[in-house]
């Protein structure tokens, strides 16, 4: 495998050869962030998919983005650089534990966030991402309950924010359950001037303490814009990068966590994915996400609902 600047080159030459895109989150190692062709939330990402008309999309995220990407362009080789990035709530929730949930209230619309695997999404009447959840919940019609799934902590969030009843299914980030509103509050103390900023993924006491609460993008977009010169932010700390890009003079502090040996919180699914392991899946077109169709379709049909109303 090349290293250094011969690999950078070495990935970009493949991308031309193989006419290939990479996709990458907000979340990924600074130097993936910085050879990407598109850099995105879920969101985002799922949009870039459905657009590209590149023959092979690299997507460096977690693998139920990947999946995504495959279900909304099928034709398209999707390969990612390690199945092993996953993720706590798409490992939390399952197809058939949406299913048994459903039979307990058969009346409901299951509203799932985006962060899920395939089968569980096939499960579910319409996807959110933290962008357009507030939207599609209030558009969901009254009469129905609503059973929201994967994460607890977001769903809560949402009861607050639209004021509707929700049946939460019990899943949690652990990034963004490990800030510590304990020393968050003292971070604050330290930082008089400082802004608390926190993705809805965050837990209940966070969130109150925050003076913004937003989606990866809405996060971005806060720092750039607001008055303030210095922010404490709660979120993965891969956002970090592309902030201090946007906002070159504010002053960018990672929200603190519980374990007092870390001064940051990581997804350690998301960094599982190195530029080395970008370059071989390229090389490679391995490991390559496919899936069966019928599945696919029905995995569809949710993620359609959800496009249809976000803008
Ligand atoms: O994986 C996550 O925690 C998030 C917030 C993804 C995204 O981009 O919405
Ligand atoms: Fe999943 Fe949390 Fe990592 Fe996002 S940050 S991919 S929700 S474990």
């Amino acid at each position: 495998i090349p290293q250094g600047e011969d690999l950078v080159k070495a990935i970009l030459d493949l991308k031309k050869e193989k006419n290939a895109v990479i996709l990458a989150h907000y979340y990924q190692p600074a130097a993936i962030q910085d050879i990407a062709d598109y850099l995105g939330d879920s969101l985002q990402l799922a949009r870039a998919a459905k657009d590209t008309d590149a023959d092979m999309i690299a997507f460096c995220g977690v693998h139920f983005m990947a999946e995504a990407a495959k279900i909304l362009n099928p034709t398209k080789k999707v390969v990612l650089p390690d199945t092993q990035a996953g993720c706590s709530l798409a490992d939390g929730c399952s197809g058939a534990g949406l299913r048994a949930m459903r039979a307990k209230h058969p009346n409901a619309l299951i509203a799932t966030y985006i962060n899920c695997n395939a089968e569980t999404k096939a499960e579910s009447d319409i996807i959110v991402t933290s962008s357009n959840a507030e939207t599609i919940i209030r558009s969901l019609p009254e009469d129905r309950p609503i059973i929201f799934a994967p994460d607890k902590n977001l769903g809560k969030y949402l009861m607050k924010k639209t004021g509707r009843e929700m049946i939460l299914w019990d899943g949690s980030c652990i990034v963004h359950e490990a800030f510590s509103m304990e020393r968050i509050a003292q971070q604050m103390a330290d930082h008089p001037h400082a802004k608390l900023i926190a993705h809805p993924e965050s837990e209940t006491p966070v969130l109150d303490l925050a003076h913004f609460v937003g989606s990866t993008s809405a996060l971005l977009n806060f720092v750039e814009k607001d008055d303030a010169q210095e922010f404490i932010v709660a979120t993965e700390e891969g956002i970090l990068h592309e902030m201090q890009k946007r906002a070159p003079h504010k002053k960018l502090m990672p929200a603190l966590v519980f374990d007092e040996s870390c001064n940051c919180s990581e997804c350690f699914y998301m960094k599982r994915n190195t530029l080395e392991k970008l370059y071989l899946c390229m090389k490679y077109e391995l490991p390559e996400i496919t899936m069966d169709e019928e599945l696919r379709l029905k995995a569809l049909k949710p993620i359609e609902a959800m496009l249809e109303l976000s803008t």
